[in-house]
């Protein structure tokens, strides 16, 4: 198995994004590769929690689409929220149309992401055009993106010959593309970034009555060699979320230091 190197280290890499430099340096300071998936339904609530994890996430991930009042003061209270606690903000809006169409979506419609999203992500089914529309809007605003290499879910269609053409597709658009929503890494170069959803502490829960399925931080940080956990219920759930979050922080945490040992 080859070496680990650190976040920090591959943070200086000139072959590394910008973006993806500043979440890995960030990650380091912080020490904390803890993505909380903010799924939830009101504006003012998210706020609370964005406030109250903030010192402990490197990322906070929305689902804009399902708030019931989002609007324009909304995103920007998130933005400050992000820039006094030193996280990033992730919509996972996995965009999937041709490129003249996820460009208006991204940029346009009811929540002007690109306005407020450091990244996006995409799914690269319909071909290299998705990105390229995503890259018209996000590059002139320093913005990143993950294309989905695999999904958590059950029975998902993704074959390993899918997850190589994403990784050669996110290769080919480094420039804007750099890392991967996958459950497991996918790619040796230090610049992409990889990042796992489908993160519970309790091993017994192996998943929902919808198909989600769940591995633990260890598993996904030490044993598939991911470099983000992504949590949602495991965390939303909790009856003290500060508390949880601090539990998953240090378990993803732990993982991390482990896997650098020689
Ligand atoms: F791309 C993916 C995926 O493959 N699985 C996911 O679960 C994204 N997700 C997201 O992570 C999903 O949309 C939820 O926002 C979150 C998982 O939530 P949970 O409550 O931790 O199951």
């Amino acid at each position: 198995m080859e070496e680990e190197r650190s976040y920090g280290d591959r943070a200086q890499d000139k072959s590394t994004h910008p973006l993806a430099a500043q979440l890995l340096k960030l990650m380091e300071e912080k020490r904390t590769n803890l993505c909380v998936s903010a799924d939830l339904t009101g504006c003012e609530e998210l706020l609370q929690l964005a406030d109250s994890l903030g010192p402990q996430i490197c990322l906070l991930k929305t689902h804009v689409d399902i708030l019931q009042d989002f609007n324009p003061d909304f995103a920007k209270s998130l933005e400050d929220l992000a820039l006094k606690h030193n996280f990033l903000i992730f919509e996972d809006r996995k965009f999937a149309d041709i490129g003249n169409i996820v460009k208006q979506q991204y940029e346009g419609g009811l929540h002007h992401i690109s306005s407020w999203s450091h990244i996006v992500n995409a799914h690269a089914m319909p071909g290299p055009g998705v990105v390229k529309g995503l890259s018209e809007v996000g590059r002139p605003l320093n913005r990143g993106c993950l294309l989905i290499a695999n999904m958590s879910s059950q029975g998902s269609l993704a074959t390993e010959d899918y997850t190589q053409a994403v990784v050669k597709m996110a290769e080919d658009h480094s420039d804007f593309v750099f890392g991967f929503i996958s459950g497991r890494k996918v790619s040796d170069k230090p610049g992409f970034l990889h990042m796992t959803p489908g993160v519970k502490m309790q091993s017994r829960v192996s998943g929902d009555h919808l198909g989600q399925q769940y591995s633990d931080p260890h598993d996904v940080i030490f044993n598939k060699r991911s470099d983000i956990i992504i949590v949602g219920r495991g965390i939303l759930e909790a009856s003290d979320r500060v508390k949880a979050a601090a539990e998953y922080r240090k378990a993803g945490w732990d993982a991390y230091v482990k896997k650098l040992v020689p």
